[in-house]
């Protein structure tokens, strides 16, 4: 799954249009690097991000749906929390819901995807973007996570989701320290029994963390090493900005899988 990130500080800045077409550009650059899926954002979740308004989060996402869906087979994933913005994805052509409120933002959310019958990813989170880093606390957190995970997926079944497309993600960065990031990576197998999993860990602060810190670019070997834990307990999506690199190393993994 290749990020697309369409917010105002990701690409030039040039105006609604410019902006949308660069974002179009670097998603057919991703397909064209081996992404099967490209993850379309308007809202910055990053730690720290202010939440933007329904009509803005529109005003980014969909003409870049539009456009993607006449312009690439690869299957378009809409990243947001709002049940209205999935809605309006999906009819203009993506099939994803990636939500990393795992359905729990709005009191409409797992409702509208029953009705939306698209694929969902149920992402863990401790507390909202704007806080979740201030001091995360857990108990055990492998067990509070997948208990959530558990729990959201069963929420969602029982309004009609379909099982086979939810997809669980224990949410690597969302309201997490270093040491809760490291435990979840190690155990990222465990969550395989609620599902088909996805993880996101690219470019992603506890990277720096653990060895010099740099800026989010400088972090492609963390990330690299992220995704070949993931594919060594057999997640099913990898959530990266450096689709070539990432598939390089996948591919040489399963081909020693093959061998060994
Ligand atoms: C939008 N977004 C940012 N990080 C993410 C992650 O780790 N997982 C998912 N599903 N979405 C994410």
């Amino acid at each position: 799954m290749g990020i697309v990130n369409a917010t105002p500080d990701s690409f030039s800045d040039g105006g609604m249009f410019a902006d949308a077409m660069a974002a179009v550009d670097h998603a057919l650059m991703l397909v064209d690097e081996g992404a099967d899926i490209l993850d379309i954002g308007g809202e910055s979740t990053r730690p720290g991000a202010t939440a933007i308004s329904v009509e803005e989060e529109l005003r980014r996402v969909v003409p870049i749906i539009e456009a993607l869906a006449q312009q690439t087979p690869a299957k378009i994933s809409i990243d947001t929390r709002k049940p209205e913005v999935a809605r309006a994805c999906i009819a203009a052509g993506a099939s994803i819901w990636n939500d990393v409120s795992a359905l729990s933002f709005s009191a409409d959310s797992v409702e509208t995807a029953a009705q939306l019958g698209c694929d969902v990813v149920l992402m863990h989170a401790q507390g909202d973007p704007k806080t979740m880093q201030d001091d995360p606390q857990y108990d055990d957190v492998i067990e509070e996570v997948y208990n959530f995970l558990d729990g959201r997926k069963n929420a969602a079944i029982a309004a009609g989701v379909c099982a086979a497309r939810i997809f669980v993600d224990p949410g690597i960065g969302f309201g997490k320290t270093l040491q809760h990031n490291i435990a979840l990576l190690a155990s990222l197998g465990r969550f395989k029994q609620l599902g088909p999993v996805l993880l996101g860990a690219s470019r992603k602060r506890f990277i720096a963390a653990l060895d010099r810190d740099g800026p989010a670019h400088a972090r492609l070997g963390g990330s690299i090493a992220a995704a070949l834990i993931a594919a060594g307990q057999n997640v099913d999506i990898v959530r990266v900005h450096d689709v070539a690199e990432t598939r390089q190393a996948l591919a040489l993994h399963r081909a020693i899988g093959k061998v060994g």
